[in-house]
C-alpha cells in the first residue's frame, strides 16, 4: 500500500457523480460494500506491520469517513431513478383522505365518569382479568353456594382445587386488591372488563364493562355515600338531575341500594326510554360489609366504607338510546362513526 493508493481513491470518489439513485447504491457498494475498494484497502492495512499502521492509518480513516460522507450527501441531492416506462407521478394530486378511527362509546363513557371522580379525589385503580376465587367471591362475602360460584354463570380457568382461577365477574376483586395493599383513607375507582356466563341477547353479553368505586375511612357514612353519588349523577346528566335509592341486596354490602336517576328525556312524565316511570336505574351500592374490610386486614371497629357499581354498556345506552348491547361488540364503522362528535380533543 503506498499514499498513491489512497490519493488515487480519493481523486475516483472526488469526481463520482450520480443522476439517479441505482447509481448512487451502486456507488455505495462500489466503495464501502463488502468487497468495495475503500474496504479492500482496509483488509490490506489490517497485515501491515507497526509501522505501516502508523503511517497510514489517519489517511486511510479520513478516506472512509469521506467516502461515507459523498455517498450520504449524493443520496440526498441525487433524484430518485425514472424509468421511462413507468406511469409519471402527478405530484400535484391531493391525497388520499386518511380513515381516522373514532373513540368507542364505552370508552367516551368510562372517561368521563374516571374524569368526575378524579375531582373527587378518588384514584384509578387496576387489577387482573383472570383471577383467583378468593378475590372475587371468598373475599367479598359469598357464602359457599351462592349461585355466582356455580359453572353456569362464571367462566372458570382451573377448578378442582379450593382456590380455582376464573374470569372475574365483577371489578371489585381489584378494590379488595387495594384494601389489602393500600392504607385508609382509601379513594378509588376502578374500571374494566368482567365476564360472566350469559346467553348473548339485547340485553346481556357474556363480556362487559364496569366502574366500581370504594371509599373507606373513619366515620364513613350512608348519608355520605348518598351525596356523593348525588354529586356524580348530577355531573354526569346535568345540574337538574335527582336520585332515587331502593333497598336491594349484594353479598358486600350491608345495607344495600339500587340507584335511579330522574329521566332527563321525559323529566319524570314518562316515556318509552324509562317505561313510564320517570327514572332509570344507573347502579348498585351500599356500605361495605365489615366481614369484607376484615378479610382484607381492615379494623372494621374503627372504619367503614361504601363501594358502589355500574355497567359503562348501560350508562352509554341511556346517554346515547342504543337499543341492543350487540352494537357494542360488533365494531361495526358505521356504528362506531356515530360517536365521533362526542370525542373530547
Ligand atoms: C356494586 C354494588 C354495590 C362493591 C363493593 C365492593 C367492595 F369491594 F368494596 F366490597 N366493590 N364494589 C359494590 C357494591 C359493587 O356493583 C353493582
Amino acid at each position: 500500500m503506498t499514499i498513491q493508493d489512497i490519493e488515487k481513491v480519493q481523486a475516483e470518489l472526488d469526481a463520482l457523480q450520480c443522476s439517479n439513485q441505482k447509481e448512487v447504491e451502486e456507488a455505495r457498494v462500489r466503495f464501502l460494500g463488502k468487497k468495495g475498494i475503500v474496504t479492500a484497502l482496509f483488509e490490506e492495512f489490517r497485515e501491515l506491520d507497526k509501522d505501516g499502521k502508523k503511517e497510514f492509518g489517519r489517511p486511510i480513516n479520513t478516506l472512509k469517513q469521506a467516502a461515507q460522507a459523498k455517498i450520504d450527501e449524493l443520496k440526498e441531492t441525487v433524484g430518485q431513478v425514472q424509468d421511462a416506462s413507468a406511469p409519471k407521478v402527478d405530484l400535484s394530486m391531493p391525497g388520499d383522505d386518511m380513515d381516522l378511527g373514532s373513540r368507542h362509546p364505552v370508552s367516551i363513557v368510562r372517561q368521563e365518569i374516571v374524569q368526575i371522580f378524579r375531582k373527587f379525589g378518588y384514584d384509578v385503580a387496576e387489577g387482573p382479568e383472570i383471577e383467583d376465587d378468593y378475590h372475587v367471591f371468598e373475599a367479598l362475602n359469598f357464602p359457599p353456594n351462592h349461585p355466582a360460584r356455580d359453572m353456569q354463570d362464571t367462566f372458570f380457568v382451573s377448578s378442582g382445587h379450593p382456590n380455582p382461577l376464573l374470569l372475574r365477574t365483577h371489578t371489585s376483586s381489584v378494590q379488595v386488591r387495594t384494601m389489602e395493599k393500600e392504607n385508609v383513607p382509601i379513594r378509588v375507582v376502578c374500571p374494566g372488563r368482567v365476564f360472566r356466563n350469559e346467553a348473548i341477547s339485547a340485553r346481556a353479553h357474556c363480556i362487559f364493562h364496569q366502574i366500581e368505586g370504594l371509599y373507606v375511612d373513619e366515620g364513613v357514612t350512608f348519608a355520605d355515600l348518598k351525596q356523593s353519588i348525588l354529586l356524580f349523577a348530577r355531573e354526569m346528566f346535568g345540574p337538574q338531575t335527582e336520585i332515587r335509592l331502593r333497598p336491594s341486596y349484594f353479598p358486600f354490602t350491608e345495607p344495600s341500594a339500587e340507584v335511579d336517576v330522574s329521566c332527563n328525556i321525559c323529566h319524570g312524565k314518562g316515556c318509552n326510554i324509562c317505561k313510564g316511570t320517570g327514572w332509570l336505574e344507573i347502579m348498585g351500592c351500599g356500605m361495605v360489609d365489615p366481614n369484607v374490610l376484615e378479610a382484607s386486614g381492615i379494623d372494621s371497629s374503627k372504619y367503614s366504607g361504601f363501594a358502589f357499581g355500574m355497567g359503562l354498556e348501560r350508562i352509554a345506552m341511556l346517554k346515547w338510546r342504543v337499543n341492543d348491547l350487540r352494537h357494542y361488540f360488533e365494531n361495526d364503522m358505521r356504528f362506531l362513526k356515530e360517536f365521533e362528535a362526542s370525542i373530547e380533543v
